[in-house]
């Protein structure tokens, strides 16, 4: 009998991995061991600009993460970096007015507990007081951050187009540092920390956590000169952030990223036209962005290739995640004389771009919509988190921490509101959350199955969208649905009471 043609059994071999990537898996087997867990939060990231969620930028490390572990498309986050960072370090929904106070535990103090080593590196964002330092706080090594953004050539450096020229607060444990280096930039210099801090844990007994928060690609834009020369010139011959858009989408069906009959978005309104645009500047402004990106992804290749060089990698879970979408402030300006890129210059990519960071979705950070809180996660962890596989289950950061102590062998706190997505992370299926909510800047939120109320507070008026049929959010149900805006925005009321806030007029 004639063997089959090789072609054949790689198309048999192609078939059923194509099947088992569509299939939930069985649960796991019990872990046996508890993981290292390296959870790095990008900041300002769009849903669509990593390679592996249909971005143009080149993240080969990232991808590869990607091919390793599993994609999941439906992780919310919460609009903001503050409010995000809230929600993974305390596991709370964001309270107000302080999202950090001496009686909430954080993840480190409760991973600490657990026989942890813990470091937060990079951005905090949630305070530097006795009750908020991460150093007093449960992090065994801190560097970096304390505020939501920063110079990253001199953090020490005022920025006079920003908030009244306030000096960032840095910080290298509880010292605080205002000299840096010549030729220094936080992506790297927070992947030098990232490093050497792992390699000093890493044979001792017991697991780590290592929460590492680059500032990438937040703006001001501020990339090294060899990456912006990588990228430029590339957008203008795209022909802009329309056209930009189009080629994510084109890329993340490919890959099953989106579904086929969501229908993308008419162009938000605070896009402007290419055509009259000064494109060659808005290229030099997508391009930095992209070297931002692109530097980011090559220093989370070096921490990949140390825990390689440690032979730590099957022991370690890692996760990727942004904490909000693609941003459309504009601080600097519309001013093109300015030159993005070095030292002395503080400018953003502007809501155009920041709009298309996030295709197929709709809106900015600070939104709502899909746009502003679905996050490109990824997670890593061989021979537990299936390999190549999309996920499409819902979760939010508030499943993170209830994850970590599911994963520590610690109990489980049952006055967390969120639940372990670990089933989730090796493949299984997981009862979905019955309600996610959000708030941010008057903006409002509530997520119940596939539906979805949200409102935008310039417009003032609920919109009701079925998310299974229509993530992108262009077909409002509102109108044929009044009772369920009723019963639901009702619910997202009381959800905001039980943040300790008052239901905005
Ligand atoms: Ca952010």
């Amino acid at each position: 009998m004639p063997r089959p043609a090789p072609q054949i059994a790689l198309l048999v071999a192609a078939a059923l991995l194509a099947a088992l990537a569509t299939q939930p898996l069985a649960a796991q087997p019990p872990l046996t061991q508890r993981p290292n867990v390296v959870l790095i939060l990008a900041d300002d990231l769009g849903f669509s600009d990593v390679g592996c969620f249909g971005g143009e930028i080149e993240t080969p490390n990232l991808d590869r993460l990607a091919r390793e572990g599993t994609r999941f498309t439906q992780f919310y986050d919460n609009a903001k970096c503050t409010t995000t960072r809230a929600s993974i370090v305390t596991g709370l929904w964001p309270q107000w007015p302080h999202h950090l106070t001496a009686e909430i535990p954080t993840v480190g103090e409760r991973l600490q507990a657990a026989g942890y080593a813990t470091a937060l590196i990079g951005k905090w964002h949630l305070g530097h007081g006795d009750d908020t330092h991460p150093a007093k706080r449960g992090f065994d090594r801190v560097y970096g951050l304390l505020d939501g953004c920063c110079n990253f050539f001199d953090p020490g450096r005022p920025d006079p187009k920003f908030k009244g020229g306030r000096v960032r607060w840095f910080t290298d444990q509880l010292e605080r540092v205002t000299e840096f280096p010549d030729d220094y930039y936080t992506t790297e210099a927070f992947t030098d920390a990232a490093v050497a801090w792992v390699g000093s844990v890493a044979r001792e007994e017991g697991p780590f956590f290592l929460h590492l928060c680059y500032t990438a690609p937040h703006y001001p834009l501020h990339a090294r000169p060899a990456d912006i020369a990588k990228f430029r010139g590339r957008y203008r011959e795209l022909g802009g952030w329309l056209p930009l858009r189009e080629e994510r989408y084109a890329k993340q069906r490919e890959f099953g990223l989106v579904d086929d009959a969501w229908a993308l978005t008419d162009t938000d309104r605070n896009a402007y036209d290419w055509e009259a645009a000064d494109q060659d500047w808005e290229d030099l402004r997508m391009a930095t962005y992209a070297a931002m990106v692109h530097s980011m992804d090559r220093e989370i290749g070096r921490l990949l290739a140390t825990l390689d060089e440690l032979g730590i990698a099957d022991d370690t879970l890692v996760l990727f995640l942004s904490d909000n979408g693609g941003c459309a402030e504009e601080p600097g300006g519309r001013d093109t004389a300015r030159t993005p890129g070095p030292v002395d210059d503080y400018t953003a990519v502007g809501p155009a771009w920041g709009w298309a960071q996030n295709a197929p979705f709709k809106r900015h950070k600070s939104w709502l919509h899909e746009g502003g809180i679905t996050t490109p996660l990824i997670a890593r962890w061989p021979g537990q988190v299936p390999a190549g596989r999309i996920e499409r289950q819902v979760g939010h950061l508030v499943d993170l921490l209830p994850t970590f102590l599911d994963l520590a062998g610690a109990e489980p706190d049952p006055s967390l509101p969120g639940r372990s997505y670990a089933p989730v992370l090796r493949g299984a299926t997981r009862e979905a959350p019955e309600r996610l909510c959000w708030f941010w800047a008057g903006n409002r939120a509530i997520r119940e199955g596939d539906w979805k109320l949200v409102w935008d507070n310039r417009d003032k008026v609920w919109e009701l969208y079925d998310l299974a049929k229509d993530r992108c959010e262009t077909t409002d149900l509102a109108a044929a649905h009044p009772d369920r805006v009723a019963a639901m925005s009702a619910r997202w009321a009381d959800w905001l009471a039980s943040c300790g806030r008052e239901p905005p007029r």
